[in-house]
């Protein structure tokens, strides 16, 4: 591996750090070599907070190497004034010789005025080291902004028949498919994406509070689909834990696809990543609309003698992993 991709791939590394908090900004990783060795690494804060940059440059300690340094991005360095001044007019006041940037931010606000600015100023800049990869680690934000929706992740647990409910549910005794590591997994997965999305009828039969519980980590955004009014302020989902988005009938044209109205809803209100957790309906509106990037499906050791079929989708299978008896495959829609 060459010297740039080296420290790019650091840079990713970093940047995972951010994963949950810094939505809807990018979780950006950034770290700053002189003299073939690391002096400073930032990534993203929380969400309003510091950019990757701003941290790493902060984070080092004698400033007077900065001028002979070399600055790793894993995005371009911003332009504008957001809720924090542009990351770009910091680079060129500590005039840092040199610039390495993973991938081109495609946030319209940045799009290349980052890179405008730096190389004007006399800034050494270098574009594109592990771009696949950087695109990759950015694939929300990427999303987002490319596709107008948000990056959207399907989950659901099946029988080993192939079952992700029973017909009939007795309302007292809560059906577990997966075991207690798969169904904690699932809270991590919560805490790491900006909303979570169930249809109706999951919320009048299973009356989720979709919060992340057995894990730590912020709450994600609940967003229920209420197109017919059954819901009530009473279901967990409107409990005061974590904020709510009810999209109920007249936010739908009935005549139009149900998938992309809420995808291009969620748009919107600037929400850059989703899980939807069911259930079977609201998942296959997902995929007959194409509009689904992963799905995590588990199959627990569990059979039921009958029950609602699990959706039926084409992926490629980018993993296996078994956790003790059930099994998660991950797919990507390609
Ligand atoms: C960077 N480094 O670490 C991140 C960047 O409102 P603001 O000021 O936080 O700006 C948000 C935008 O800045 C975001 O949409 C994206 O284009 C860029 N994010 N840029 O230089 C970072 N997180
Ligand atoms: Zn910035």
């Amino acid at each position: 591996m060459k010297t740039h991709e080296i420290y790019i791939k650091r840079s990713i590394e970093i940047a995972k750090s951010g994963l949950g908090s810094t939505a809807p900004n990018p979780m950006v990783g950034s770290v700053i070599v002189y003299d073939n060795k690391i002096i400073g690494e930032g990534y993203t804060s929380a969400y309003g907070g510091n950019h990757a940059e701003v941290n790493a440059i902060n984070s080092v300690e004698n400033k007077e190497l900065l001028k002979d340094a070399t600055l790793y991005v894993t995005l371009e360095p911003c332009s504008h004034f957001g809720k924090t001044p542009p990351c770009s007019d910091l680079i060129i006041h500590h005039k840092i010789a040199n610039v390495v940037i993973g991938c081109v931010d495609d946030n319209p606000e940045v799009a290349g005025k980052g890179i405008a600015k730096l190389i004007a100023s006399g800034c050494h800049v270098t574009v594109g080291v592990l771009e696949t990869e950087c695109k990759e680690h950015h694939k929300r934000f990427f999303t987002f902004h490319n596709k107008k929706r948000p990056y959207i992740i399907l989950k659901w647990a099946e029988t080993a028949n192939g079952f992700i409910a029973p017909i009939k549910k007795d309302e007292k005794k809560p059906v577990w498919i997966t075991n207690a590591y798969s169904r904690q997994l699932v809270h991590k997965w919560r805490a790491e994406e900006q909303s979570i999305l169930v249809g109706t009828n999951t919320v009048l039969e299973d009356n989720p509070s979709l919060t992340v519980r057995d894990w730590t980590g912020k709450n994600p955004i609940r967003v229920v689909i209420d197109r017919e009014l059954k819901l009530s302020k009473e279901h967990s989902v409107f409990n005061a834990e974590a904020e709510t988005i009810e999209i109920s009938k007249n936010d739908f044209d009935f005549n139009k696809p149900l998938a992309k109205q809420i995808a291009t809803i969620l748009h919107s209100r600037n929400i850059n990543s989703i899980i939807i957790e069911g259930g079977e309906k609201t998942l296959q509106t997902f995929i007959d609309e194409n509009l689904w990037d992963e799905a995590r499906v588990f199959t627990g050791n569990t059979t039921f003698k009958n029950g609602i079929k699990a959706p039926e989708f084409y992926g490629k299978l980018i993993s296996e992993e078994k956790i003790i008896e059930d099994t998660l495959h991950i797919y990507v829609n390609n």
